[in-house]
């Protein structure tokens, strides 16, 4: 039987090591596009990584970069994959509004240049494309739930180029009948999920706090409201996407939305910590049992406009694709806090022995 080859581009991101893992357990061959960096930064995937003399090699990675077409369309001629899933991406919403230029040409160009690379190929009966789209599209929300036909209000220089990715794949689509999806995915995070977002900047630094490896956590606008789901249950439906009979977008959300102190409170319970939360605005702080203030607003967090709440409507993806959300909210900030927990002991014990412990604000 013909082994399925995949390409993953942003391998080494969250998404990308959970969607290996599983198209590996699935029998693929996977390839994974990798962008030059200075040191590894291959934590996520190493468990996956097979060794370049290794025989029967199903996982191998390509350099590679989403601003430069040239290095696309090598590694595509060279794999000719069944299934390319555009992960890559400046996906930092905050960052976004200081690097718009880049983000623009890695999130918008950076899509188009895989549709080109694929079409230049002559690849558009073969290769199918999964387009990694975001609720940030609807940004200042004109309907809740949102669902796939509600209208788009993007609030960032990443969302605006996520619009431009998400209407050219189905351009490419209609235009040249490409296999071509849209996963509209809502929120999603993990143990592995970048220390910059807000879940885990709140679990890495909880594990800190209780372990005395940090004093406070800052954080932004605490009343923003998100759907977040588990990265592992929704890297399953990006390849149920690719799995049909014809192309389709689709809305991958819980349905269930908290708030970002909400998300503090789970956290901290988890470990025992019961956060009194006092003031409003900038002046409101968190406080311990024994009366410490371990979380407080800094107005650096905030971002020029703000995307206030989301809240997604799965309703066609569990209708079409028999898809819906494993993982709770309740389970998801769980497994987050425990491994947050193992690496603060791991980062005290280096300490103990006198070694400086990594401090980490961000
Ligand atoms: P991550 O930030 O964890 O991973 C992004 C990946 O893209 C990394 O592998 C990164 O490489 C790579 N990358 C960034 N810029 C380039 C470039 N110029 N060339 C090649 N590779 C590049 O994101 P997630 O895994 O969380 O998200 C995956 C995708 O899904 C992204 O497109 C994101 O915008 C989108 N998305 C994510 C959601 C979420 O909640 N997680 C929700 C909706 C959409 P490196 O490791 O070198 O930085
Ligand atoms: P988001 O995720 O912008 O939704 O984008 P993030 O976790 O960065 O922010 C969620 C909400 O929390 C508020 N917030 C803070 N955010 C960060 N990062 N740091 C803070 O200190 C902080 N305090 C409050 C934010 O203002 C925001 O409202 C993520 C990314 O994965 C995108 O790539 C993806 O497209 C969307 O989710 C869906």
């Amino acid at each position: 039987m013909h082994m399925k080859k995949a390409l993953i581009t942003g391998v080494t991101g969250q998404d990308g090591s959970y969607l290996a893992a599983l198209l590996l357990n699935k029998g693929y061959e996977v390839h994974g596009l990798k962008r030059r960096t200075s040191l590894f930064n291959t934590d996520r995937i190493d468990h996956l990584y097979q060794e370049p003399h290794e025989t029967d090699r199903r996982f191998i990675l390509h350099y590679g970069d989403m601003t430069d077409s040239s290095s696309l369309i090598c590694v595509m001629q060279q794999v000719q994959p069944d299934e390319v899933y555009n992960l890559a991406a400046q996906s930092h919403v905050a960052v976004s509004f200081e690097e718009p230029e880049y983000t623009a040409n890695s999130d918008a160009l950076g899509t188009l240049r895989i549709l080109e690379a694929i079409r230049i190929l002559g690849l558009q009966n073969k290769t199918r494309f999964y387009q990694a789209s975001t609720s940030e599209l609807y940004g200042l929300v004109q309907e809740v739930p949102q669902r796939e036909t509600t209208p788009f209000y993007p609030r960032s220089p990443y969302a605006v180029a996520k619009l431009y990715a998400y209407w050219i794949t189905i351009n490419y689509r209609e235009a040249y009948g490409i296999y071509a999806c849209n996963g509209i995915l809502f929120n999603h995070e993990s143990p592995v999920r970048g220390e910059t977002f807000v879940t885990r900047k709140i679990t890495r630094a909880l594990a800190r706090i209780k372990l005395g490896l940090q004093d406070c956590l800052y954080l932004g606008n605490l009343d923003a409201r998100r759907d977040w789901g588990h990265a592992r249950d929704y890297v399953e439906m990006q390849w149920l996407m690719l799995q049909q009979d014809r192309p389709e977008d689709f809305v991958i959300a819980t349905g269930v939305q908290y708030s970002v102190r909400d998300f503090v409170d789970a956290a901290a319970n988890e470990i025992g910590i019961r956060i009194m939360w006092k003031g409003r605005g900038l002046d409101e702080k968190g406080y311990d049992q024994s009366g410490k203030c371990i979380v407080a607003v800094d107005p650096r967090y905030f971002r020029p406009t703000e995307v206030q709440t989301l809240l997604g409507d799965p309703a066609k993806a569990k209708a079409r694709l028999g898809w819906q959300p494993r993982i709770t909210f309740e389970e998801l900030v769980a497994e987050m806090m425990m491994e947050d927990m193992k690496a603060a002991e791991r980062d005290e014990l280096v300490k103990c022995h006198g070694f400086p412990a990594y401090d980490y604000h961000e």
